[in-house]
């Protein structure tokens, strides 16, 4: 068995000790931190969601294969993310009100400082009142917005509209994500941008400092 498979069952079966020590081996062995990341653990917690789904595996075990990821995504951070890059911008991010998943929006918000932007990580379950406050506070050219619920998504909604009645909407551009956030719902709220995963996230916060530099 290859250490990317053993990596993704380790995941699966929630062991962070082994996991970590896969992870570090690979590492020593040459494997490039991305590699690691979509060949080990993103392949491991798919079929953790896909199990989840079927009521093979139950929210105790799901936590703990989550946990697996996050502790694997701090050994790989340091590797991913380029403390020298200069600033490319500031990207103000959190997971919406009502919703806990945080795997995704933490991967985009390490993606976005490998590509430069300095990331103020609000967490979750976060209302938008504490994201229109971050947005006064930290002035950021990016507003990042994550849900993973078919229920919670619509509080970007709420959202958005809050930072339109307070007159914070055109401080900002709005880019949102999440696996059951699409481009068309993106429209529909009226937010800048939409990305898919959480390279793309990064391409498009790149995309539209550019822009917004240039205009
Ligand atoms: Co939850 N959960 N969960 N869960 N969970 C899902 C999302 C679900 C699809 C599982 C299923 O039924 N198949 C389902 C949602 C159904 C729906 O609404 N459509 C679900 C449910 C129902 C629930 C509970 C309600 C279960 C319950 O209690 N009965 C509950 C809700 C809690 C709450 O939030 N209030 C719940 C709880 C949990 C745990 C706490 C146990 C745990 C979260 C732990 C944590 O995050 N710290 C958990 C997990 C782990 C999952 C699954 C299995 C995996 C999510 C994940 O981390 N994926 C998930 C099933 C699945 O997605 N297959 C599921 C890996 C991650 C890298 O991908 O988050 O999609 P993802 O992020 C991607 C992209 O979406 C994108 O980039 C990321 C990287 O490429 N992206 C962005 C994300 N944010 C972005 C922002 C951007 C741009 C791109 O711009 C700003």
């Amino acid at each position: 068995m290859s250490n990317f498979e053993s990596l993704s069952k380790a995941v699966i079966a929630g062991n962070v000790g082994q996991a970590a020590e896969i992870t570090k081996n690979a590492l020593d062995l040459g494997a490039r931190p991305m590699d690691i990341l979509n060949l080990g653990l993103l392949p491991g917690m798919a079929v953790v969601g896909d199990r989840f789904k079927k009521g093979d595996m139950f929210v105790p075990e799901v936590l703990m294969a989550a946990r697996v990821m996050q502790s694997c995504m701090e050994i790989l951070k340091p590797m991913l993310v380029d403390e020298e890059v200069p600033s490319a911008g500031t990207v103000v991010i959190g997971t919406v009100k009502g919703d806990l998943h945080d795997i995704g929006k933490n991967l985009v918000a390490m993606m976005l400082e490998s590509a430069g932007f300095r990331v103020v990580n609000l967490g979750v379950d976060v209302p938008p009142e504490k994201f229109a406050s971050a947005i006064r506070e930290h002035k950021p050219h990016i507003l990042g917005m994550s849900a993973l619920l078919t229920t919670t998504m619509l509080r970007m909604k709420d959202t958005i509209e809050l930072l339109e009645e307070e007159g914070l909407r055109d401080k900002v551009k709005v880019i949102v994500g999440g696996a059951p956030v699409t481009r068309d719902f993106s429209e529909e709220i009226r937010a800048d941008g939409y990305a898919p995963d959480a390279a793309s996230a990064a391409e498009l916060a790149k995309q539209i400092v550019g822009f917004s530099v240039s205009s």
